[in-house]
């Protein structure tokens, strides 16, 4: 290689590296910088790289939509610095929040910054690579019930699973009482990564939980196939059976708890406050990162039809990214923000954000910020840019205000000023 063969090399090793840790194991904490005005102009997309494909959009507004800008005042404050690797927020209703740590534990925290021993009870998890305690919900019942519902990847026979339990939360709060793992995918594989992991409750009552497609290529391609859990949307009871409202995939062998298919490994899903549809964020590869709308039923394409590409520059499949009897995603990156845990702001305090989506970057390092409009994006905005923050999930407290956990240990509260 002459010397700008090397260093045409050494950019595409370097672009390849630093997408496949997107999901990795985080850097230091960085110290926070105060806040300094965005360089776009308010009507210019927030994205100003070049993308990693030539890839056309299905249509127009489906990536780099134009920037919003917030104009209420807000803040943020870091209420920890001390967490480690949270992975799932929840909000308890008496105002605290229920998290989850990627090693295995789940905790109570504070909204000025107390966090709870570890709650004993708990399944092991593989917490390797990409594995470990994932995402969690609790009971629309909580109050009543005290149960809670998590995410996990788990070792089996035959490599590992992403797993769904459940446990009610002991009156003296230290435990996990009466816990049972409800669901395990049915395909296991020696890998740690892409589990997916969210879990949320759907408006029928029953647990929506995102499961990955493994990663490898010789995995993928289960997201297209129905007899297998991976690379899907399912939907279960909260013993963990298939939901009587289920649609019927026609492929013979479908599994009865498919709620969509065609997935890579989604990471994101939350409620839609008014409509009641379940949103959905998927990592795609190098560019085709995804904002999905779910529809029970439906395929979402991978690996078959995707905006992005492989992380060593070659095309995915044939390189198509429509195809007939395959749904196009509401939103796309490219390049990718890697997002993971996202929610629907439903609060008062900060009325030009409501029904806005908030999804958190991990490899972005922000907060975007999503407006729809009739089911189609319609303006993107990047929230704590200037921390520095890999962000995993984000919920909104039963206080109204934003709550986001870092991959560094950081738990933010952003609300009105
Ligand atoms: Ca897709």
């Amino acid at each position: 290689m002459n010397i700008y063969q090397r260093f045409f090399y050494f950019i595409v090793c370097l672009l390849a590296f630093s997408h496949c840790s997107q999901d990795s194991i985080p850097a230091s904490v960085t110290p926070v910088s105060p806040t300094t005005p965005p360089t776009t102009t308010p009507t210019s997309p927030v994205e100003s790289n070049p993308p990693n494909t030539n890839y056309s959009p299905a249509f127009s507004g489906q990536t780099r939509i134009n920037s919003v800008r917030t104009t209420s005042d807000f803040q943020v404050n870091s209420i920890t610095t001390t967490l480690s690797n949270p992975w799932g927020i929840a909000a308890l209703p008496d105002g605290r929040l229920l998290i989850t740590e990627k090693a295995g534990r789940m905790r109570f925290i504070s909204t000025t910054g107390e966090i709870g021993n570890a709650i004993t009870g708990i399944p092991t998890v593989n917490a390797s690579g990409q594995g470990g305690l994932l995402g969690l919900c609790l009971d629309p019942a909580f109050t009543s019930n005290r149960m809670v519902y998590w995410v996990f990847s788990e070792s089996v026979a035959g490599g590992t699973v992403t797993s769904v339990a459940k446990g009610r939360l002991a009156n003296n709060e230290t435990n996990m009482e009466g816990v049972s793992v409800i669901y395990r995918s049915n395909t296991p594989y020696n890998g740690n990564l892409h589990y997916g992991g969210r879990v949320v409750f759907d408006r029928t009552g029953n647990l929506l939980v995102s499961i990955g497609e493994r990663s490898s290529a010789e995995i993928r391609t289960m997201a297209q196939s129905a007899s297998s859990s991976l690379g899907k949307v399912i939907r279960i009871t909260t013993n963990g059976q298939p939901a009587s409202e289920n649609p019927i995939f026609s492929q013979s062998g479908a599994l009865p708890e498919l709620f969509t298919m065609g997935h890579r490994n989604p990471q994101g899903l939350a409620v839609h406050p008014i409509t009641g549809e379940v949103w959905q964020s998927e990592h795609g590869p190098r560019g085709g990162d995804e904002i999905n709308r779910l529809q029970a039923g439906r395929n979402y394409g991978w690996p078959v039809i995707t905006y992005g590409i492989e992380y060593g520059g070659q095309r995915i499949g044939s390189g198509i990214q429509q195809q007939n009897g395959m749904e196009q995603p509401t939103y796309y990156w490219d390049p990718v923000v890697s997002p993971s845990g996202m929610t629907f702001y439903s609060g008062n305090r900060i009325s030009e954000w409501q029904n806005n989506l908030f999804v958190s970057s991990l490899s972005g390092t922000h907060i975007v910020r999503l407006v729809i409009e009739n089911n189609r994006v319609t303006g993107e905005e990047r929230l704590l840019a200037n921390e520095g923050q890999r962000f995993r999930d984000i919920t909104q407290g039963i206080d109204g205000a934003l709550y986001a956990i870092t991959d560094q240990g950081r738990l933010y509260r952003i609300d009105k000023r």
